[in-house]
């Protein structure tokens, strides 16, 4: 036990961001007024979510990381994952420290699923009134969240890696919607390589469905401002259509930076939501399936607000495929995007384990042999030739006792004597011909 302590213990590490929620425009559809996926102009349905009142580019406060403590220099971050916030990675029995600097003009938080916190570090004030450091971290604040990465926040065994969520919880609704959200990864003890991706896996992809509602946002009063507008009853309605936003990482209508996979590369993608019950989504892959945890393979997974899905993809199917919303309204309002699988026969890091995994699965689904067939012809042959014989046995048992009744009845004995007994019943001395049934017996 105090080996095991002193292996694992040794390879723990305290893990620190250094993070900053900044005020800054956001554009959910930054090539407007071209629609990079058709190379045409938007047209008027499209415009609704992207051109009509305040249009594709709003206000909104996000969590941005930078390198130290200086705040000088930003972190790298995978250009396709948009509006979320720094994808953290930890290893189970790692420590996360995570340096909060609120530079926007409300209070945020930083509120994580699956790790463990204390009271001080859940990032989320009660219903109750209870409130504790770091549920309200004021702007120009800083603050530094602890969080321990215990087995509770582990991937299942099948998998070296999961996705969990992080997002502010001080105002869950307005802060969610204005544009605090995140993603973050972690492996198994020993399972992350020195370039932060789990040791098995060549690429990740991060997808977040969400439908961001700008009439929830703290900075709709300032939008509206800043563009000079003012809305009248009777655009109400189509002014707060225009501000739902069904996006994918912040962005609609593919345009995001389309993520490059190659062919036979594992790519582990990771799925999640937040919002309301309008958020009800089928994440679906075009080209190319995925497998999750439990061996299934899948081309659509479900998400709803606050779950979140790791799933394999191991590509062989070259070409530009669509990552899009099946559910139709989603769609046609801009939840899609694209994936790339480019030709490769070299590239694969690793991935033989998953590798191995795919294939097994696919050993066990396929079809019976002949051999299998004719065992099985045989078995039910065996069956039908044991029933047969039961029921002749059966039959020819009948008729032989059938003879043996009609014999009786002819020669007397003790049917002889029931015979009698109907006729007493019609009128003699029951007890006389019971007498006689028991005397014909001897
Ligand atoms: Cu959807």
């Amino acid at each position: 036990m105090l080996l095991l302590c002193l292996f694992s213990c040794a390879f723990a590490l305290d893990r620190v961001h250094y993070v900053r929620a900044v005020e800054e425009p956001w554009s959910y559809a930054p090539t407007h007024p071209d629609n990079p996926h058709q190379d045409r102009p938007f047209n008027e349905d499209e415009e609704v979510f992207v051109g009509d009142f305040i249009g594709a580019e709003y206000l909104k406060c996000r969590y941005v990381e930078y390198t130290d403590d200086t705040f000088t220099t930003l972190a790298p971050k995978p250009p396709h994952t948009g509006l979320l916030g720094p994808i953290f990675r930890a290893e189970v029995g790692d420590i996360l420290h995570v340096v909060f600097w609120n530079s926007c003009t409300n209070a945020y938080s930083l509120h994580p699923h699956g790790v463990t916190y204390t009271k001080e570090n859940e990032g989320a004030p009660y219903l109750d009134g209870s409130s504790y450091d770091g549920d309200y971290v004021q702007p120009g604040e800083i603050y530094t969240y602890t969080w321990q990465v215990r087995n509770a926040a582990a991937p299942p065994d099948s998998m070296s890696s999961r996705v969990w969520l992080y997002h502010s919880h001080s105002n869950a609704v307005e802060d969610e919607n204005t544009g605090m959200v995140g993603m973050f990864v972690i492996c198994h003890t020993g399972q992350m390589g020195a370039d932060g991706l789990p040791k098995d896996v060549d690429n990740e992809i991060f997808a977040l469905f969400e439908i961001f509602d700008e009439n929830m946002s703290w900075k709709l009063d300032t939008m509206l401002e800043y563009a000079g507008l003012t809305i009248t009853e009777d655009e109400e309605s189509a002014f707060e259509e225009s501000n739902l936003m069904h996006s994918i990482n912040g962005f609609l209508y593919d345009s995001w930076e389309t993520p490059v996979i190659k062919e036979g590369e594992v790519t582990r993608w990771y799925f999640g939501s937040l919002g309301t019950e309008v958020d009800l989504h089928t994440g679906s892959t075009h080209g190319n399936t995925m497998m999750d945890s439990t061996g299934s393979r899948r081309d659509v997974v479900e998400i709803m607000p606050a779950s979140m899905n790791t799933l394999d993809m191991l590509p062989g199917n070259v070409g530009k495929w669509m990552l899009r919303c099946r559910v139709n309204d989603h769609f046609s309002a801009g939840m899609m995007m694209t994936y790339e699988v480019q030709e490769c026969n070299t590239c694969t890091k690793t991935s033989l384990p998953v590798e191995d995994y795919f294939n097994g699965l696919h050993e066990t689904q396929v079809a019976p042999t002949e051999d299998d067939d004719g065992e099985d012809y045989f078995n039910w042959l065996l069956v039908i030739t044991i029933l047969t014989v039961l029921i002749w046995f059966g039959l020819a048992f009948n008729i032989y006792k059938f003879h043996t009744l009609q014999q009786k009845v002819t020669s007397g004995g003790r049917y002889q004597n029931m015979k009698a007994m109907v006729q007493v019943n019609d009128g003699e001395d029951v007890i006389n011909v019971a007498r006689s049934d028991n005397l014909s017996r001897t």
